[in-house]
This record gives structure tokens, C-alpha cells and sequence, in this order.
């Protein structure tokens, strides 16, 4: 896959439009740079003819200054295919696709996002990550009930139908395993795509009825401190939560990005709980029982806690920390020679919003501010970019982003020292990509 376009000649347009499109790249070239080795200040973005003069085409034949004639191509001379229930992606996208093993025999692992073939920042449905502990269910939603029990005043069920019946919301939010980017944490670097790496990781719009607003139809009783949340698949997944959340963000999502949650994500529900490790936000939610203490459930004790320097093991650890990681370019895809190129990537953090991503182009000398894209939502994912003037020599790019909260990404290595050797779960440190002088991407370490 390329990036940019090969740097050709100026394009061909005479006159004042062409002087200003000089101008902006002389400006550049005077000393718009914001960091070493060809990082451009973030408002360079807005200069328009800086990409253009080096990457448009020249206007090659009369085929695309023409109207529709003999010149036309094939598609505009025939009257195009008609209407479909269920819309599919253009042809040509077919290899993007989930990234997961094949031939497993039981459905107990995961599928990637495959960020390298995505923009913006909402997730498709149909390439929502997928981490299942046993099996997607096929429930008939007719059938399915969400028991909310124990420490309450008034213990209820409640069908679809009845919870459609509530007030419901709608919020843009990411879900990330915390086994996310796990692969950072082997003594090699994985060669392998940036949906690979950071694809246990999606964002959607989300709409549903608060927890809050069913709490306070059964009650809560006194000393009431916890909730158990509990899923109707195969493993029967159930996990502790904080009563806290539980009256704060959390939501029993319906819907996902405008259409019911898929089979994949929970249908016909799931707790979301925003900014937390993905595994609390039970999918196929049956049950949630309030109680005076966590129930240490298979998930928070053998699985999703982090092992620490001095061999004991942290329970309860729910946010996932402020992180990011550039998508383009990143492995597998190619740079086509020296030239203009915008880097660009996802930052992300489970305490609130992202307030800056600083990027580096010299393996971490130097760092400049990247664009955030709007609007940056607390508990989204934010797209960054950066304009990059590269050189065509050997470079190392990294990310690093802050929170509204002020917590920074760590290095790699100073995240791997709050933790014992073996610890995989929440890796949140900086992540690097080093351009060869070919044009290749590989993953480095700095
Ligand atoms: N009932 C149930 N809920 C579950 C799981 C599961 O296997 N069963 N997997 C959890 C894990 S580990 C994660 S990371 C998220 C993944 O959500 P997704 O599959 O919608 O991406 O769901 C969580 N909720
Ligand atoms: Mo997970």
C-alpha cells in the first residue's frame, strides 16, 4: 500500500493560484518547521498547495475536462446497477477485512480492527474488534431478559421491549482489550500492521438507556458497593464493577453507530462502561446483581489483573490509560520517495479527553504538536496529523499523547519497570515506527 503520491512535477495551473501555492511551500521551506528532521508546524495543515504541488497529476487527456462523449469511460455510458437492502463496501475493498487466526477450533480468542486500511474515527460495525470467551450466542431477543437483583428494593426483569420503552442516549466512545498492543511488550518488536498491534481497540456511537435510570427503578440498598454483571454466551462471563460507574456513564447499549448492536458486540445488549478495560463491558448482559463486595470471578483473577514487581498481583485495575499510536504510515504500507507526506494516528484515553499528541520524527530528539481532529470527545478516539517534510533518510516516528487529566504516555521502558517481567495488560508506553531509506515501515523500539 502506498502513501502520498509519487512527488511529480508542479501542477499545471498558471497564474496567482500557482504563486500562492509557491509562496506556501517557500514559507515551508523558510523555517516552518516544528521539530527536527522535517516536522512542519500543525497550522501548516491548512495551507492549501502544499501536497498538491508535489503529488496532483497533471491533467493527462481530454477525458476528465470533457462532458460525457465518446471519451467517457465505460461506467458513465450504461445506466448503473440498481438499489440493495444491505449495502456492502466498493469491490475494491475486500481485503479489509478482520485479522484473526483461521482454523481455531474453539472461538475463544479475538479479531482485529484492521486500522491500517481506516480513517476518522469511528469504527463499521462490521469490523468492530471481537474478543469472545466462548462463542458468540444466538439469542432470540424475544426471549432474553436483564435480571437487575440482589441489593435492591425491588428486583425486576426487564425485556428489549421494556428497555425500549426508556430514556436512552447516545454517546461516540472506544472499547480497548486491555491485552491491547501486548505484543509491545516481547523483547522483539512484531512485525506486523498497526491493526495487528492496536486493533483490540474500535470506537461507535452507542445508544441506550443509563444503568442509573435502571438502578433507580429497583433501588439500591444500603451498603450496597458493587454490581456483578453477568453474560448470557457460553462462558457466562461475569465481571465485578464499582456501584460508583455503575450510577456514573455506564449504559445497556441497544444500538451501535445508528443500527441494533451486532451478534458480535452483544445483541440484543451490553453494559458499556466508557474509558474502562473492555472486558467489564459484559455483552449479552442477563444479569446485574448488586452487592457489598466483589465476587473475584475467573476474569479478575486468573485473566485482566497485572503482575507486579514484587510477584503480587493488582486487582481492579478498570481505565484503560491515556495512549496512542500513528496509523499511517505504518507497517506494510510503503513511502514513495522523499517529499510531503502527512503522518497521522489515533490517541485515545479512558480518563477523558485528549488535550495534545506530540510527534517525532527523529526517534524522540524532538517533538512537534499535531493537529487534533474535531471534536475531541472524552473516552473517543481522536484522529491527530501531522505534515512531514521527509528527507528520504532513515527515520524513527513515535507518538505521544496527554490527557485532559495531564497523565503522559510513558516510554517503553519506564512502563515495563512499574511491572513484573511476564505483566502483558495495559501497555499504554510510546510506540515507534522506523521509515527505511527504501520506503518501507518496520516497528522499532526507542
Ligand atoms: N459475555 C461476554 N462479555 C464479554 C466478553 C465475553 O467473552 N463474553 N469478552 C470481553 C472482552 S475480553 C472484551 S475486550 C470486550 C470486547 O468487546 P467486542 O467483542 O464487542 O469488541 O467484550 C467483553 N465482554
Ligand atoms: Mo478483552
Amino acid at each position: 500500500m502506498g502513501i502520498g503520491n509519487e512527488p511529480g512535477p508542479p501542477i499545471a495551473i498558471q497564474g496567482e493560484q500557482h504563486m500562492n501555492k509557491r509562496r506556501n511551500i517557500d514559507a515551508v521551506v523558510r523555517g516552518e518547521f516544528a521539530a527536527g528532521n522535517g516536522l512542519l508546524n500543525r497550522r501548516i495543515l491548512l495551507a492549501g498547495g502544499l501536497f498538491a504541488a508535489g503529488s496532483a497529476a497533471t491533467i493527462a487527456s481530454a477525458q476528465s475536462n470533457d462532458s460525457v462523449g465518446a471519451n467517457s469511460p465505460e461506467w458513465m455510458k450504461t445506466p448503473g446497477r440498481g438499489f440493495s437492502g444491505y449495502g456492502f463496501p466498493a469491490k475494491s475493498q475486500s481485503k479489509v477485512q478482520r485479522d484473526y487466526p483461521t482454523g481455531q477450533v474453539r472461538p475463544t480468542t479475538s479479531s482485529h480492527t484492521p486500522l491500517q486500511f481506516l480513517e476518522g474515527t469511528i469504527t463499521p460495525n462490521g469490523l468492530h474488534f471481537e474478543r469472545h470467551h466462548n462463542g458468540i450466542p444466538d439469542i432470540d431477543a424475544d426471549r432474553h431478559e436483564l435480571a437487575i437483583h440482589g441489593l435492591v428494593s425491588r428486583p425486576l426483569a426487564f425485556s428489549l421491549d421494556a428497555l425500549l420503552r426508556y430514556p436512552m442516549e447516545t454517546h461516540i466512545r472506544f472499547i480497548e482489550c486491555s491485552g491491547n498492543s501486548g505484543s509491545y511488550t516481547s523483547a522483539q518488536p512484531s512485525q506486523s500492521s498497526a491493526g495487528a498491534i492496536n486493533g483490540l481497540l474500535s470506537c461507535s456511537e452507542w445508544t441506550g438507556v443509563r444503568l442509573s435510570t435502571l438502578l433507580a427503578e429497583t433501588g439500591v440498598s444500603p451498603g450496597a458497593k458493587w454490581v456483578i454483571a453477568e453474560g448470557a454466551d457460553a462462558a457466562a462471563m461475569s465481571r465485578s464493577i464499582p456501584l460508583e460507574k455503575c450510577l456514573d456513564d455506564a449504559v445497556i447499549a441497544l444500538y451501535q453507530n445508528g443500527e441494533a448492536i451486532r451478534p458480535e458486540q452483544g445483541y440484543p445488549m451490553r453494559i458499556l462502561l466508557p474509558g474502562f478495560e473492555g472486558n467489564v463491558s459484559v455483552k449479552w448482559l442477563r444479569r446485574v446483581k448488586v452487592t457489598d463486595a466483589p465476587v473475584d470471578s475467573r476474569e479478575e483473577t486468573s485473566h485482566y489483573t497485572e503482575l507486579m514487581p514484587d510477584g503480587k498481583a493488582r486487582q481492579y485495575m478498570f481505565p484503560q490509560e491515556v495512549k496512542s499510536a500513528i496509523i499511517k504510515p505504518s507497517f506494510g504500507m510503503t513511502m514513495k520517495g522523499p517529499g510531503f507526506y502527512e503522518i497521522s494516528g489515533l490517541a485515545w484515553s479512558g480518563a477523558g479527553r485528549i488535550s495534545k499528541v506530540e510527534v517525532t520524527a527523529d526517534g524522540g530528539k524532538t517533538w512537534a504538536l499535531a493537529a487534533l481532529g474535531d471534536p475531541v470527545l472524552p473516552k473517543a478516539l481522536t484522529r491527530f496529523r501531522l505534515a512531514w517534510k521527509w528527507d528520504g533518510q532513515p527515520a524513527v516516528l513515535a507518538s505521544r499523547a496527554t490527557d485532559e487529566k495531564g497523565a503522559t504516555q510513558p516510554t517503553r521502558a519506564a512502563w515495563a519497570a512499574q511491572y513484573a517481567a511476564r505483566q502483558g495488560y495495559h501497555f499504554n508506553g510510546v510506540q515507534s515506527w522506523g521509515v527505511e531509506a527504501d520506503g518501507t515501515v518496520k516497528n522499532v523500539y526507542i
